[in-house]
């Protein structure tokens, strides 16, 4: 059944960039991203699909890793790598958005969950990535917004960098999926008329 759902796939700088509906928990890649909390305990929505299908060791593997200060092993914005366990996916990246207040704010914390997550799979020599929609359910980030920051921050990163061969988004429901189609719209409309990440492609 899943397996009819719409994928859309753009090349850039000899990466993949994928955005498709789905369940990322099934994702083999080398690591998915959970959109987790600062005590990296669990919770509910992805983070809590991810802990069930990965196994109680999960759990334990994040416990297991430092706190920055009383409660917090990820501050909002960083990002922390553990084994995948029983998921398809090697490793699980996990990253805190921030919740929802308003652009000024909030846009620089998703930009950096985003790229966190890409620096901290780079690190480890990954070669492919899955993300949902980080701050997208409990933490309310508008969607259209959290889509354009979150393509413009990987294509950047693309640009940058050349290690990473795929980057997927793996959405869940299908008005994320249409925001994401909307924002990639938007930006490649962007690339055609020369202006998304000026002077990034070295041209
Ligand atoms: N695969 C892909 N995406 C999913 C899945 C799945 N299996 N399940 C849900 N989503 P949320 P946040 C989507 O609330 O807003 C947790 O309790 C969902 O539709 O999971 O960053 C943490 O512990 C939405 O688009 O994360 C934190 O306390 C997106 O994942 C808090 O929620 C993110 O929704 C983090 O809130």
């Amino acid at each position: 059944m899943t397996t009819e759902t719409p994928e859309i796939v753009w090349g850039i700088d000899g990466a993949r960039l994928v955005i498709k509906l789905g369940d990322i928990t099934k994702e083999a890649v080398d690591a998915i991203v959970n959109a987790a909390n600062q005590t990296l305990l669990g919770g509910g929505g992805v983070d809590g699909a991810i802990h069930r299908a990965a196994g109680p060791q999960l759990l334990e593997a994040c416990r297991a890793l430092p706190e920055v200060r009383p409660g917090v092993r990820c501050p909002t914005g960083e990002a922390r790598i553990t084994p995948g366990f029983n998921l398809p996916a090697r490793f699980v990246i996990h990253t805190v958005g921030p919740v929802y207040r308003d652009p000024a704010r909030s846009a620089p914390l998703l930009a950096a969950a985003y790229r966190s997550s890409l620096e901290l799979a780079v690190e480890h020599g990954l070669k492919s990535i899955a993300f949902p929609a980080i701050s997208c359910g409990a933490y309310r980030y508008p969607l259209d917004q959290a889509a354009e920051i979150a393509l413009r921050t990987v294509i950047d990163f693309l640009r940058e960098r050349d290690q990473l061969e795929e980057v997927r988004f793996v959405l869940f429901t299908p008005a994320t999926y249409r925001a994401w189609e909307r924002a990639l719209r938007k930006l490649q409309g962007e690339a055609g008329k020369g202006t998304l990440a000026p002077g990034s492609t070295g041209t």
